[in-house]
This record gives structure tokens, sequence and C-alpha cells, in this order.
């Protein structure tokens, strides 16, 4: 390694409030914002503390979220609770509430939890604005389902739009790339009017066995944005649609080449990186093959470009792996390389015990979990790519 040289001395600011750990979305549901706990555990016990900045950010406040989202709407979540919530006003399932999904139910201190993750990406934002940091990492965050005046997919309040507004402010070009398994639709949808904003989304795309498209249903490669050619948001939305199974080699080109381009035509002055741990192998809910360190190679891929970086969480539905993951990447932020072997002193370390295989260790081999076949040929790939690179000969004018 000697005489090889890394871009180093980034500054990283981690912003996290640990009250968001106490809210339960109930029993059964997927998304656990106890993965937080465990991620902040695994962060502290890496020693990763010490080469960033801590920040407990405040609650967003119900004026901070009007920015992007109906008044109507935000009066109605900070005040329906368990108790008052009734399930047959027409407010209640034209706001995303309810139906028979039950993604986006309502429960204890709902009010509390969507102020603090959106409060947590808005001080990362002005971090960067106010170039404290070059990296800002809010693992709360990275809701990017919800709309101006809908719940949708666990997400309430879209604190990435938040956060892009207020880059906004201080940046011509914010380019979003998203990593979670599913499309960021609400993200692309905020900003369809403007070319100030470029989203890039990879995502799993697809109709299942039963006959149900894999949530929510968007983002084939053909949908760019607007097609009215006076719209200024015309080809600022890029979808990268991909088949279950995807393996680390082809995902790490794909994001690669593909990012790289967007970066190249769009030269963003700021990014934001919704990095989604549901792409992972093994996640409850995805279908991806995806190691810990792929994964971790987009973070490290985006951070090489050198432009000021807000970094999210988003899905992930496997705690101990997301926990693993977003260490991982929090350590790829500051420049550390982290032993394998887990601190002995976590205070979570039964929960990274006892599995199959990855037990007492960071980087388990989550592609033997071979949960989904690989759908995606190279020759599939490789097509993808050059619609990717047609559609953005729209950059060009
Ligand atoms: C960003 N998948 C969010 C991802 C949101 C995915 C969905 C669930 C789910 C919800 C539960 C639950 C679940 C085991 C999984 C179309 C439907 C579902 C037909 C009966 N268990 C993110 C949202 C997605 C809720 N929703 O991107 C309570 O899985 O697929 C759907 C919607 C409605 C129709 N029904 C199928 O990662 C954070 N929900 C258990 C309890
Ligand atoms: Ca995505
Ligand atoms: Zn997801």
């Amino acid at each position: 390694e000697y005489g090889i040289e890394k871009p180093q001395g980034y500054s990283v600011s981690f912003h996290y409030n640990p009250h968001v750990e106490y809210h339960h979305f109930g029993s059964s549901h997927p998304m656990k914002p106890w993965r937080l706990t465990l991620t902040k555990q695994l962060v502290l016990a890496y020693g990763l503390e010490y080469s960033m900045e801590l920040y407990e950010p405040r609650p967003a406040s119900l004026d901070e979220l009007a920015i992007f989202h109906d008044r109507e709407y935000l009066n109605f979540l900070s005040k329906v609770t368990p108790q008052n919530a009734k399930p047959d006003d027409p407010a209640y399932l034209s706001y995303g509430f309810g139906g028979d999904s039950n993604d986006c139910p309502v429960f204890d201190g709902l009010w509390n939890y969507v102020s603090i993750y959106s409060g947590a990406s808005m001080n990362a934002a002005y971090n960067l604005l106010n170039k404290q940091s070059d990296i800002a990492i809010n693992w709360s965050g990275g809701l990017h389902h919800a709309k101006k005046n809908l719940a949708s997919g666990f997400c309430y309040i879209n604190d990435i739009v938040l956060a892009i507004q207020l880059l906004l402010t201080q940046n011509q070009r914010v380019l979003y790339v998203d990593i979670d398994v599913h499309h960021g639709d609400g993200v692309e949808a905020a900003f369809e009017s403007t070319d100030r904003v470029f989203t890039l989304s990879y995502h799993k795309f697809g109709i299942d066995r039963n006959g149900y498209p894999f949530f929510p249903g968007t983002g084939n490669i053909n949908e760019m944005g607007p097609t009215d050619p006076t719209n200024r948001g015309k080809g600022h939305s890029l979808n990268i649609p991909i088949e279950d199974g995807i393996d680390d080699d082809q995902y790490k080109w794909l994001f690669k080449t593909v990012t790289g381009a967007v970066i190249d035509k769009y030269n963003p002055t700021a990014i934001v990186l919704q990095s989604g741990a549901d792409s992972l192998g093994g996640d409850r809910l995805g279908r991806f093959n995806l190691n810990i360190r792929a994964h971790g190679f987009c973070v490290e891929t985006v951070k090489n470009y050198g432009r000021p970086l807000l970094l999210i969480g988003g899905g992930g539905y496997t705690p101990r792996n997301v926990a693993r993951t977003w260490c991982h990447e929090t350590a790829v932020c500051v420049g550390a390389e982290l032993h394998n072997d887990l601190p002995t002193h976590i205070p979570y370390i039964q929960a990274f015990q006892g599995e199959e295989n990855g037990g007492g260790i960071l980087y388990p081999d989550l592609h033997n979990t071979k949960r989904h076949d690989n759908a995606n040929t190279q020759v599939k790939l490789h097509k993808l790519v050059a619609q990717a690179m047609e559609n953005l000969r729209y950059l060009e004018g």
C-alpha cells in the first residue's frame, strides 16, 4: 500500500437524535426503528465517533416541514393518535393511512418520530451549507416515498425533499442518488418540474408471480420525468430497473458506469445519497444479493467525487445487517478500515451472535443466503446501460 495516496481528510458529521429509537410501527411491521440503536452501538464500539463531529438535532417544527408538505396534511399528522384515529374518516384514507396493507400505521408518538428524523436531515443539510462538514450523515432519514399530502410505503414526511430544498438555497444543481431496493418516487415527483435537481434511482422493478408489481410499481427505464418539452424538469430523472438477484460485480459496474456518467454530465454542486440497506442479500423485503462491501462501494464512489455529500438511510429490514452496513459506510466516510471481528463490548452483541453465518463478524457473506436467483444477464445489463446513456443525451440540450 505504500506510496498510494487515498483522498483523505474529509470532515464528517453524524446527525442523530436517539429518541427516534423509542418508536414502534407495530410488532409485525418490517420497519424497526431499533435498527438505529444497533447502528449507533456498532459505530461507537468501533470508535468512529472520534473521527467525526456528533450532533443531536432538535425535532423539526411544523413550519419547517411546511416548506414542502401541505399544512392540512401536517395538521392531521400532528394530531392523529391510535386513540382518536377514525379509519372510516375520508381524510384518514386520503392521506394514505390505514387501507389493506397498513404500510403506514398510526402509532404512539408518530408526530414526534417524523419531526425527529426530519430535523436530523435538515440539520445535516445546514451543516453542508455552512461548510461545517464535507459529508453529513443521518441514518434515521431517507424516507423517499412520502408526497406533499400523502403517507406512502412506511414514509410520512419526506426528509430528503426538505433537505434538498435547503441545499438549493446555495446550490445551482443538486444530484439525488438512491440505492434503496425501492424506487425513490416521492423525491422524483417533488422535483419533476425543475432542472436544478437530477434524481437517479436504482431499484427492483417488475411483476411477481402473483401479479403484484414490486412496490411502488414505478421507475421503468423510460420514465424520465415530464414529457412536455417546455417543462424544465424534462430528462432530469433517470431510473435503473433491476431484476431479482443482482450480484456484487454487476451492481458495482452498473452503479459506477451510470452514476459516473450522470455526475460528469450534470456536474452537481452537491450530492444527496439515499443508502437504503434493503438492497443487501438476505433482506426481509429486498430481492438483491449484495454484500456489505458492494453496497459501501456506492458510498465510496460518490464520496470520491469530492462534492458536498448528504448521506442518509432509508429501507433495511434485517436489522443486524442494516447496522453492519451503515457502520461500514460511516467508516468509509471517515476513511477508516474496520476489523472483521466485532468488538466484544457492544451492548447489543447478542443481536450479532449465533447466525448461521456472520455470527460475531462485521462482514458476513450475504450472497450465500441466496434467496433470489440472479435474473440479470450481462446482455440485459449492457442494454440497460446503453438505454441509460441514451436518456442522458437530454442533458446535452
Ligand atoms: C423506504 N412491502 C419503504 C418500502 C415500503 C414497501 C410493502 C410490506 C409490509 C407491510 C406490513 C407488514 C409487510 C412483509 C412489504 C402494495 C401493498 C402490499 C396486498 C395484500 N409486512 C422503503 C411498501 C410495500 C405492514 N407495500 O423504500 C404491517 O411485508 O407492497 C406494498 C403495498 C398493498 C396490497 N397488499 C400488498 O424501504 C423506507 N409493505 C406487516 C405489518
Ligand atoms: Ca432506489
Ligand atoms: Zn426500500
